[in-house]
């Protein structure tokens, strides 16, 4: 395994994370992105979610890839590089890795440093002849793929509907950069959450147990601890509405009273019901998915999905 040169280190989080506070709660719709939500405790939350009967996502996915995996192997060819974007824990890569014949390289990209070293471990045990070029990016930003991995055909991999949590124009501009990171010739997997009746969605970011709200208020003791915040967690609560108009899953966490609270010295009031908006989750049909792909000049192929039609994975091309 080989680690990225200084140059493709991310700046230090913590600056970033200031000003989009600072920034977000000064807006008169107050908003914080939804990338720090994912500090080390939001990530182990995450996954705790992943784990939730009402999340349906994780599950449904990890079922398409064994059950297609030979199939998309077979699509993608033999002595592919797989890219990953936001790869976490990658826990949903070696079902894909087992069915692809001779892959060249494994390329995990993500923004948290220690779960990629992790993760790029625990595949090389489990595939000792696969060279593995972590990058320690953020996939939103511009990358270069590692030299190493020549001129393999490439499939990208992103899958669990992240690309959920970008609006349209976001969403678009991802992956036509991802297509020419890829390039020509490349192919793309990725994984689109679909829209589905509201008695299935709701309770999966809104679940009984309160660990999707204890994820959201997580981004509380986050502020709390590392811009010496004074808010009092019970004054807040988790709120996920449906967006009927765009399609999307809307996470807020809103103010259960009137309150004036205190970050890195600067005072910010709310209002009773005002809401901090921290996280959106797109849900799409596939003709709409599809759309999106050929806008960000990628060839829709191959669809996928469950006997419930709860989530669909796509196999895009470049030409
Ligand atoms: C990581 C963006 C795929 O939208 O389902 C789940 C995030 N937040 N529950 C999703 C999430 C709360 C998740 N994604």
């Amino acid at each position: 395994m080989t680690f990225p040169a200084d140059a493709r280190e991310v700046e230090p989080l913590q600056a970033e994370f200031a000003e989009a506070v600072l920034t977000g709660l000064s807006q008169p719709a107050k908003h914080i992105p939804c990338r720090f939500l994912y500090d080390a405790r939001g990530s182990e939350l995450f996954e705790d979610i992943t784990r939730l009967d009402e999340y349906y996502p994780t599950r449904t996915e990890i079922g398409l890839l064994g059950t297609y995996g030979q199939e998309i192997a077979n699509l993608a060819g033999d002595g592919c590089a797989v890219v990953e974007f936001g790869s976490g824990s990658s826990r949903k890569t070696h079902i894909l890795l087992e069915h692809m014949k001779a892959p060249a390289a494994y390329v995990p990209i993500d923004i948290d440093d220690a779960a990629l070293k992790e993760a790029s471990v625990r595949l090389e045990r489990q595939f000792p002849d696969l060279p593995i070029h972590p990058v320690h990016a953020d996939f939103s930003q511009d990358i270069d793929l590692p030299d190493e991995i020549g001129g393999a055909p490439r499939l990208g991999f992103f899958p669990g509907s992240t690309i959920g949590n970008f609006n349209l124009d976001v969403a678009v501009d991802f992956l036509a950069r991802a297509g020419a990171l890829l390039g020509e010739g490349s192919g793309l997997l990725i994984g689109a959450d679909l829209q589905k009746d509201l008695d299935v969605l709701i309770p999966a970011y809104d679940d009984a147990k309160g660990v999707t709200a204890k994820f959201t208020l997580n981004l509380i003791h986050r502020i709390n601890r590392e811009l010496k915040g004074n808010l009092v967690v019970e004054r807040f609560a988790h709120k996920a509405i449906y967006n009927d108009e765009i399609g999307r899953i809307e996470i807020y966490i809103e103010s259960l009273s009137d309150q004036t609270v205190e970050i890195l010295g600067r005072r910010f009031s709310f209002s009773e019901g005002e809401r901090v908006q921290v996280e959106y989750s797109h849900k799409y049909t596939i003709p709409q998915f599809r759309e999106l792909a050929a806008k960000a000049g990628w060839q829709t192929g191959q669809v996928w999905t469950d006997e419930n039609d709860l989530f669909s994975l796509h196999y895009l091309t470049r030409a």
